[in-house]
């Protein structure tokens, strides 16, 4: 048997390529690690608890309240990191103002954590794949005070780590310091992430396209363009494409790192920013595509570029292989 090696024991022999050195960021990362222990388990249970214990909203055995699962995993990241003392403070889909933390020791943390806790939570009732998706930045705000808007506030390209959990038939923890990106899966039966995906590389081109093709009468014409391009054409590897949409937006995206293909959530006429949210669930899959050599746009712009106005901003998203996002945004006027 090849020598495993756990995520604990990774983050520590990577510290040295952290850009501040200090193990602060290890500990964050230690941090979210834990976090998503616990809401794996959680997710693990959602059937039983939605069918057998009680529906969520209602009361369970004990008479208490049952929340919906994607609280349950916003305050279990809350918690964390507000017990951790690295972070002075946290934004997430579940709240619409960020939230500064008020301790003294966590005034005096250096970083910041943008993170949709359960994405494609819609998913959880059916029992399809969902994930968390984080995003870390260095505070630009003084140390020793509370947190504010700016340090939430940044452009993607001043992350300095990003990741995603993603809770599939295992959960899998992937994440970037910026060095390459890595894969962790978790062992259930000792409880500890392991490295399964060494340095992880999106390959170049794929046959594999996502999009919610519902769409496809409110999107721009380009767009269908490229849609009836896939369905009319050989992939570049020969054959046809494939359509693949699961509807959580960790999962596909994981599928097409590791097989090749592209994810697309556009503006329509509906939605005109798009659906999707830049600073927690764009930025960090940008990152992450980006680390292993795939591609992230609006369509238009680089996603990692883009500064941001407001906590909540959402925007198209192109993402995958590079050579299908060169070849979807060249149908794009
Ligand atoms: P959520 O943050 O409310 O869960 O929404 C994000 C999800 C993504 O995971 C998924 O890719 C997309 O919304 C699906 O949207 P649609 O049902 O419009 O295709
Ligand atoms: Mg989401």
């Amino acid at each position: 048997m090849s020598k495993i090696t756990t995520l604990n024991e990774f983050i520590l022999e990577r510290q040295a390529d952290f850009p501040f050195a200090t193990g602060e960021l290890s500990r964050i990362l230690n941090d979210i690690a834990f976090a998503s222990k616990i809401v794996s388990r959680d997710v693990r249970q959602a059937g039983l608890v939605d069918h057998i214990l009680g529906a969520q909203g209602g009361q369970n055995v004990q008479g208490e309240e049952q929340q919906k699962l994607d609280v349950v995993a916003d305050l279990a990241f809350i918690k964390a990191f507000e017990n951790g003392g690295e972070v002075c403070g946290i934004a997430s889909e579940e709240n619409d103002e960020y939230v500064a933390f008020t301790s003294e020791t966590a005034k005096n943390g250096h970083y910041v954590v943008l993170f949709d806790p359960l994405d494609g939570s819609s998913n959880i009732d059916v029992n399809v794949s969902i994930g968390t998706i984080f995003s870390i930045y260095r505070r630009t705000s003084p140390v020793g005070g509370l947190a504010n808007e700016k340090d939430m506030l940044q452009s993607g390209d001043a992350q300095v780590a990003a990741g995603y959990v993603l809770y599939g038939s295992s959960t899998m923890l992937v994440y970037t310091t910026g060095k390459g990106v890595n894969g962790f899966t978790l062992d259930p039966s000792i409880g500890e992430f392991c490295l399964s995906h060494p340095d992880m590389k999106m390959p170049e081109t794929g046959r594999l396209y996502a999009m919610n093709e519902g769409n496809l009468n409110i999107v721009e014409p380009g767009l269908v363009d490229y849609i009836e391009y896939c369905r009319s054409n050989e992939n570049d590897k020969g054959g046809p494409y494939s359509g693949r949409y699961i509807g959580s937006l960790v999962a596909d995206f994981h599928r097409n790192l590791i097989k090749g293909g592209i994810y697309i959530y556009p503006e329509t006429t509906t939605a005109p920013e798009g659906r999707l949210r830049l600073l927690y669930e764009c930025n960090p899959l940008a990152f992450i595509a980006e680390q292993a050599g795939g591609l992230a746009t609006s369509g238009r712009k680089r996603i990692l570029d883009i500064e941001p106005k407001r906590l909540h901003q959402r925007v198209p998203f192109y993402i995958g292989s590079k050579q299908m996002v060169e070849k979807a945004m060249s149908f794009l006027k």
